[in-house]
């Protein structure tokens, strides 16, 4: 019987891949290994997951990886500005830069099963922007090292809230601002209230599933061979799943009265000056790796 802390709501599309992920071992394993997922960060706050699982307090974990940027480059390279965002292209990064990503958790005692996408990345506000000036001041939401940076680089004050927080942040005025995906904006009911939704499409982070290491080696050989069958699936699974409902969610906010616009052109060309503020940051930490990985995405 293993747990598998995650930090996102039961009915978003990652936690569903899991819960399908566990059923599918189960059902490979007739029942010999029980994974209970548990979403909504109940067991373990985001930040926490993954030491919680290096350290062998839960056995599987899921977690949105540019958490851990601050230890290692390789962790945010599906979070640098404008460099994968389409499906397609995060795709080839995602190809591109897994061996680096599996090799650094396996140098912290965990082994990576799988990667799926969010929906890429706009942003939420009460207000219409129509250059970055207009972002000055804002109170705004950072998830990760990015988010909070983009702050900076606006002149915003960055408040680091989890998903499974940011309801409430919403709720209490905590927060004005922020940049996430259609899916967290439906989760955390932004329309009660924000007013606009940007579809800057400014990168497209990944969350992991991973495993103990020694949990892992300790399984027999059917059973390790049935739990990565099951993280193939759910790999592919939750890529399709990302995709299929990326546009259904953004008809939510619609729906729910919110204007869902492109960017104004000004807007735009001034976060594309910061990605690319934030792309030689991400290059000069990563060095040559970090290149390395950038050659074959690009190649
Ligand atoms: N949702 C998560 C991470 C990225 C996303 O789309 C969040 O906002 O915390």
């Amino acid at each position: 019987k293993w747990n598998l802390p995650a930090a996102y709501p039961a009915d978003n599309p990652h936690s569903e891949n899991l819960a399908l992920f566990a059923k599918d071992v189960e059902t490979a394993t007739s029942g010999k290994l029980q994974i209970t997922v548990h979403p909504g960060a109940a067991l373990f706050k985001a930040p926490e997951i993954k030491r919680a699982v290096a350290s062998g307090q839960a056995q599987m974990g899921e977690v949105l990886i540019s958490l851990h940027e601050n230890e290692d480059p390789v962790f945010g390279i599906d979070v640098v500005p404008f460099l994968a965002t389409s499906f397609a292209d995060s795709m080839k990064l995602y190809k591109a830069s897994k061996a680096a990503v599996e090799k650094k958790l396996d140098s912290q005692g965990i082994k990576l099963l799988f990667m799926v996408p969010w929906a890429p990345q706009g942003v939420y506000t009460k207000k219409e922007l129509n250059t970055i000036e207009d972002m000055k001041g804002l109170k705004w939401r950072a998830y990760n090292v990015g988010t909070s940076r983009i702050a900076e680089l606006v002149g915003a004050q960055p408040v680091t809230i989890q998903a499974a927080e940011l309801p409430q942040a919403l709720a209490t005025g905590v927060v004005n601002a922020f940049m996430t995906s259609g899916s967290t904006g439906y989760d955390s009911k932004a329309w009660e209230t924000m007013t606009h939704f940007y579809d800057t499409q400014a990168w497209i982070p990944k969350n992991i599933t991973f495993v103990n290491k020694a949990a892992f080696d300790a399984l027999d050989k059917p059973t390790q061979d049935a739990v990565l069958k099951a993280a193939a699936v759910a790999e592919e699974r939750g890529w399709k799943l990302a995709e299929e409902k990326a546009l259904w969610y953004l008809d939510q906010l619609k729906a729910n009265k919110m204007q869902v616009l492109p960017p104004p052109t000004a807007l735009k060309t001034g976060l594309e000056k910061i990605g690319e503020q934030l792309t030689t940051d991400w290059s000069k930490k990563a060095g040559a790796d970090g290149e390395a990985v950038i050659a074959a995405y690009k190649k």
